[in-house]
């Protein structure tokens, strides 16, 4: 059932085998096996141009904005001067361009596997894409377990923008991996990682925390709605060895900002991780209580 099926015109995201989230397609602009995955970008009828990666949505020019300001900015207005960041994933593009309205960011490495994903995505979602062009990027093609755990480059944040753990994002999710992220954080770095649903991705959220938890002595978890990943609500982790996401959150360097934001704003930084009673109760034995603000 995944995948774009010409006949119906349909894509459709089974989520866990219940459930499915579908979007009409109006033509597939690009179709490819990579060595990794099946890459796919279509033009939807109603959300625009949407990246598919083994038949599960990334991102659709729809609604992209909202994981991608919420992955970049969450962290980077909580640190206090974010000269290098590290992004593992992200091979559209997306997250980087948010780090990169940042003036204060001076360099960024974008580690992604896939090659044809960065291709496809430089082709036909430009708007994502356009990091790429930006000099204070580098673009490395290699896996990101093997790239943190060799680097000896640090890094002032660290965001891993991944795809679900299965096929090649699976070390992503790994305890190992999170050890030499935490390795390659500089003093004061922060860490946040796309952590799943927190309707379906229950089991796979604590063994995450649990995992986290061991190299980092703050911990907390956010969250976001979005139009196309199944279910809606969806969260990050935001990791540190000290900075807190509201304590130490520079709401006058927001109110300076001169760019456009379309989703992210202060009060939506601070909402974020107010999380709902049974977010709250599942990981309160794991996760930082907040201070009250
Ligand atoms: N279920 C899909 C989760 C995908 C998260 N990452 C998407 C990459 C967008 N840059």
């Amino acid at each position: 059932m995944e995948g774009v099926q010409p006949a119906s015109k349909w894509f459709r995201e089974r989520q866990q085998d219940d459930f499915e989230i579908g979007f009409r397609v109006a033509k597939t602009l690009f179709a490819a096996e990579s060595p990794y995955q099946r890459v796919e970008i279509v033009q939807t009828a109603g959300h625009g141009a949407m990246l598919i990666n083994d038949g599960v949505v990334m991102a659709a020019e729809r609604d992209e904005f909202v994981y991608h300001e919420m992955i970049a900015h969450v962290p980077l207005f909580v640190h206090p001067r974010a000269a290098r960041v590290l992004v593992i994933g992200g091979g559209d593009g997306g997250t980087a361009r948010e780090v990169l309205k940042h003036p204060e960011v001076a360099r960024v490495v974008l580690v992604e596997i896939d090659a044809v994903v960065v291709q496809a995505c430089r082709r036909f979602l430009p708007s994502l894409s356009v990091a790429f062009e930006d000099p204070r990027l580098e673009l490395v093609i290699a896996d990101g377990v093997a790239f943190a755990a060799r680097t000896t480059e640090r890094f002032d944040v660290v965001i891993v923008d991944s795809s679900d753990p299965v096929g090649p994002a699976e070390g992503l999710f790994d305890r190992t991996f999170y050890g030499s992220l935490a390795r390659l954080l500089r003093d004061g770095g922060i860490l946040v990682t796309q952590a799943e649903s927190p309707f379906y991705d229950q089991a796979l959220q604590t063994a995450m925390f649990n995992a986290q938890r061991e190299f980092f002595r703050r911990l907390h978890l956010y969250l976001y709605s979005n139009l196309t990943y199944p279910g809606g609500l969806w969260a990050f982790a935001f990791a540190s060895q000290g900075l807190c996401p509201l304590r130490d959150f520079d709401a006058p360097r927001f109110a300076r900002w001169p760019a456009a934001m379309r989703y992210y704003n202060a009060g939506v930084h601070r909402a974020a991780f107010m999380l709902p009673e049974f977010v709250r109760k599942r990981y309160a034995a794991i996760l930082d209580p907040l201070p009250s603000i």
